[in-house]
């Protein structure tokens, strides 16, 4: 099933691994919280915004996650297994103000682990580039390599740019469709927009030798592997068609303004627009390009669609999000009567910029335009309100559709799929009135 070469490099990066913690008779949790602290000291400019000094010692920090580095306050995260779901009812305050403009910023980004964040020291890590679809066809023993500073000095570009887990969304499927689907239970937080610097990858394979013989490139994190119902999957990798590979996708190395921090991906990710957010492989370690298709679990197994509507192996590998909104409020708000509110949301397609958003306060049965604001993006969200005054008191469903450029929009109903995967449909949002 996986003819794939294997790319891990046993001996690069530092991680935080179950393996040693066990060795040692110290807990992940403890070691995990050790090795965090270390590298506060070690590396100021990569741990700073996720430990205070002063905090890392202290014992009684609780951990929601205890593979996520940075803190997880209640108020803004839903610990899920081993992510964070960034809570949407987070983006204002009691006033209702908005605390969070277009980007979401990094302490409040929402974080999807397959294991735990990994801390790779940036002056020893490097990225390996080889394979048959590099000049030279070097060798994952003997391969290209780019140092952070090789890969600051080429050309850098910026651009925003949404994170989206394929699952969010995915507890939808059983709460409006009574349709149980494994794995982690999603609502609308498994999603988030920043500002992302980096090399274009383009730029990083043409520096590496592409030939015109390339047809798939596979990036590697440095994560420990991923181990599942007795399986171990090896390392978090996922191909990606040299096509999208050349078209938009970035090397990032630094989020909101900053150098990535562990959990986003340190000291480099890619990031690929409007797809599913396994694309985006973080901690990069190693890329192979190659003159043939490339397989791993992460585009056989997982992120594709299973179920009586598919292929037996599954549809095609995932690739485009689908379109989606969320309101900027509590499920189960409570809204005074006989008052105007102004309800927020935000809307976005992982095909092409947002064209209209209507939104119900009558459980579907009316509809009308919101009004968006502050542009509208391809690969980034739409920002919207509209206004709502309910004069009786009374149980509300808010409902919001969006449709983009190329005239995708959201279903009432999405077809069922196995694992859960790109809920698409109109979502609704329980309020009170009071
Ligand atoms: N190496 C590695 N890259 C990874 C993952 C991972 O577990 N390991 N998770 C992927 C998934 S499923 C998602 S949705 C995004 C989440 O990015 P974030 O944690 O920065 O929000 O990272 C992707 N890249
Ligand atoms: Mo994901």
């Amino acid at each position: 099933m996986d003819d794939e070469v294997r790319t891990r490099n046993e001996s690069a990066p530092k991680q935080a691994t179950g393996h040693e913690a066990r060795a040692d008779g110290v807990d992940r949790r403890s070691l995990l919280r050790m090795v965090s602290a270390a590298g506060a000291l070690a590396a100021p400019a990569l741990a700073a915004p996720t430990l205070a000094p002063g905090r890392a010692a202290a014992e009684e920090v609780p951990r929601p996650v205890p593979g996520i580095v940075k803190p997880l306050p209640a108020e803004w995260f839903v610990p899920r297994g081993t992510n964070a779901e960034m809570r949407w009812d987070a983006f204002r305050d009691a006033d209702g103000e908005s605390v969070i403009g277009r980007h979401v910023p990094v302490e409040r980004f929402f974080v999807r682990n397959h294991t735990s964040t990994p801390l790779v020291d940036p002056d020893t890590w490097s990225l390996k580039l080889f394979g048959s679809g590099l000049r030279g066809a070097p060798t994952v023993q003997d391969p290209v390599e780019f140092g952070l500073d090789d890969l600051r000095e080429l050309p850098s570009t910026r651009i925003s740019a949404l994170i989206e887990c394929a699952g969010n969304g995915r507890s939808y499927f059983l709460s409006q469709q009574n349709q149980p689907v494994p794995g982690t239970p999603w609502t609308l937080g498994g999603v988030g927009s920043a500002s992302w610097r980096g090399v274009r990858l383009a730029e990083v394979l043409r520096a590496a030798g592409l030939t015109g013989a390339a047809v798939d490139v596979l990036p590697t994190g440095l994560d420990p592997d991923y181990v599942a119902g007795g399986t171990n999957y090896g390392p978090v990798r996922r191909p990606l068609p040299i096509a999208k590979a050349l078209d938009d996708v970035l090397l990032a190395y630094e989020m909101n303004g900053e150098p990535l921090t562990p959990d986003h991906g340190a000291p480099a990710r890619l990031v690929v627009p409007g797809w599913v957010g396994i694309a985006s492989i973080k901690w990069v370690g190693s890329i192979e390009v190659a003159d043939r298709p490339l397989y791993s679990p992460w585009n056989t197994d997982f992120y594709r669609m299973f179920g009586p509507d598919y292929p037996t192996g599954g549809g095609e590998p995932l690739a485009n999000q689908v379109v989606k909104c969320a309101f900027e409020l509590a499920a189960g708000a409570q809204l005074g009567a006989g008052r105007e509110h102004r309800l927020y949301g935000r809307s976005w397609s992982g095909t092409a910029a947002v064209r209209r958003v209507e939104v119900s306060t009558d459980g579907g049965r009316t509809w009308r335009s919101a009004e968006p604001y502050g542009g509208s993006h391809a690969d980034d969200w739409t920002r919207w309100s509209v206004d709502w005054r309910p004069e009786r008191p009374g149980r509300y469903e808010l409902r919001a559709r969006a449709t983009d450029r190329r005239g995708n929009t959201q279903p009432e109903r999405e077809p069922f799929n196995r694992e859960g995967y790109l809920f698409g449909a109109v979502v609704a949002h329980p309020v009170t009135v009071v």
